[in-house]
């Protein structure tokens, strides 16, 4: 062994030493632990996230490439008048200004370090629930802000999966900043990649996040949708609203008809779409009519392996689901809660519209619509 590489063993053994006597010191092992844990951290490549409004994405690998980063983002809370149908308006409480809040995405080991801006002129203290993260409220109990004040919070992301985010500030603030708009999701995909019912690996062309929001605009004695000036001052009326369980309006992106006609969704045939779908309150339903769930990973998990040839899968209130479906036919498709008093009547509809050539093997009108013979 020559003298160089004897020398580089002891100093390997000499810091194997210190490593393995440090913890032994065991008022200092919590300290030696914690400073391990921030080096190792900050030892990680940090990349920024900019955030985009729903129903698109961030550019994001599908497949990670190399080891575990630090994914820095910024939210600015935006309290605001939105019309969620024509002529009905909400004092809405929103994460970056979109009904849902942007849709984040990274990689199982990443670490998610978000700085949550709540601005002076907003009227009331906010925070952040990760479904994703693991501890203090999911970080609620450790992001509250009041107006003119920012936070920075980091979580490891652990599981594999599409998750919820929302504001919960504490008792009956919790579900109306969550009626009000505040809530998004985060998907977390396995660092290899998403894998289907048999293990392979599955890559899409383009996704899509659909948040549905549940609504309870208060009406007056003629029934017409009555408006506030902040959201102060629409809680009493909104909270009576809210006590019947029953919502006024159920949209897919914070419009009626915000994801149909010139916005909505688009595809070609052979394409394979995730749609992203997440529900921060109440349960649904989802149906792509004309179309399927060719791999529904139901509640969102992507550890176990997804469902196939789903045609309607459940999500559950306060939790996101995602879903692919390989486009085989050109046309029109509605993307739908499937019970369909809420979608039609209530809002919760968005539209596919998808280009392609037609195939009459698939399907075919034999005869068109005329006179019994
Ligand atoms: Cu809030």
């Amino acid at each position: 062994m020559s003298h160089f590489k004897k020398l580089g063993l002891s100093i390997a053994i000499a810091a194997s030493l210190v490593a393995f006597s440090a913890p032994s010191f065991s008022g200092e092992a919590l300290e030696v632990g914690k400073i391990g844990v921030t080096a190792k951290i900050q030892g990680l490549e940090r990349v920024t996230q900019t955030l985009v409004a729903p129903p698109f994405l961030p550019k994001h690998d599908q497949v990670a490439k190399g080891g575990p980063q630090i994914i820095e983002m910024t939210m600015d809370i935006v309290e605001k008048e939105m019309e969620i149908s024509p002529g009905v308006f909400v004092q809405a409480m929103t994460f970056e200004g979109s009904n849902p809040g942007p849709m984040i995405v990274a990689h199982v080991g990443d670490y998610v370090e978000l700085t949550l801006k709540n601005p002076k002129t907003n009227t009331m203290v906010h925070n952040i629930d990760f479904h994703a993260a693991t501890g203090a409220l999911g970080g609620g109990g450790l992001t509250n802000v009041a107006p003119g004040q920012q936070v920075i919070l980091r979580f490891k992301a652990t599981k594999a999966g599409v998750f919820v985010y929302h504001c919960a500030p504490g008792g009956v603030m919790i579900p109306y900043h969550v009626v009000s708009g505040m809530n998004g999701a985060i998907m977390i995909l396995p660092r290899d990649g998403l894998k289907d019912e048999k293990g392979n690996l599955v890559t899409y062309d383009k996704a899509y996040y659909i948040g549905e929001q549940d609504w309870y605009v208060p009406q007056d004695k003629e029934g017409k949708f009555k408006r506030y000036d902040a959201p102060v001052m629409a809680m009493g009326d909104t909270m009576e609203v809210m006590k019947t369980l029953t919502p006024t309006h159920i949209t897919f992106n914070g419009k009626v008809g915000a994801l149909t006609g010139e916005n909505s969704m688009t595809a070609k045939v052979g394409e394979t779409v995730l749609f992203l779908h997440s529900q921060a309150n109440r349960d649904t339903r989802i149906h792509l009519i004309g179309g399927h769930g060719d791999l529904v990973w139901r509640g969102g998990s992507f550890n176990d392996a997804p469902a196939t040839n789903l045609e309607t899968w459940a999500i559950a209130g306060d939790e996101a689901a995602a879903a692919t479906y390989t486009f085989k036919q050109p046309g029109l498709y509605a993307y739908v809660n499937h019970n369909l008093i809420e979608a039609i009547m209530f809002g919760a509809a968005a539209h596919v519209s998808v280009e392609g050539e037609w195939n009459n093997d698939l399907m075919e009108q034999v005869q068109k619509p005329g006179p019994i013979q």
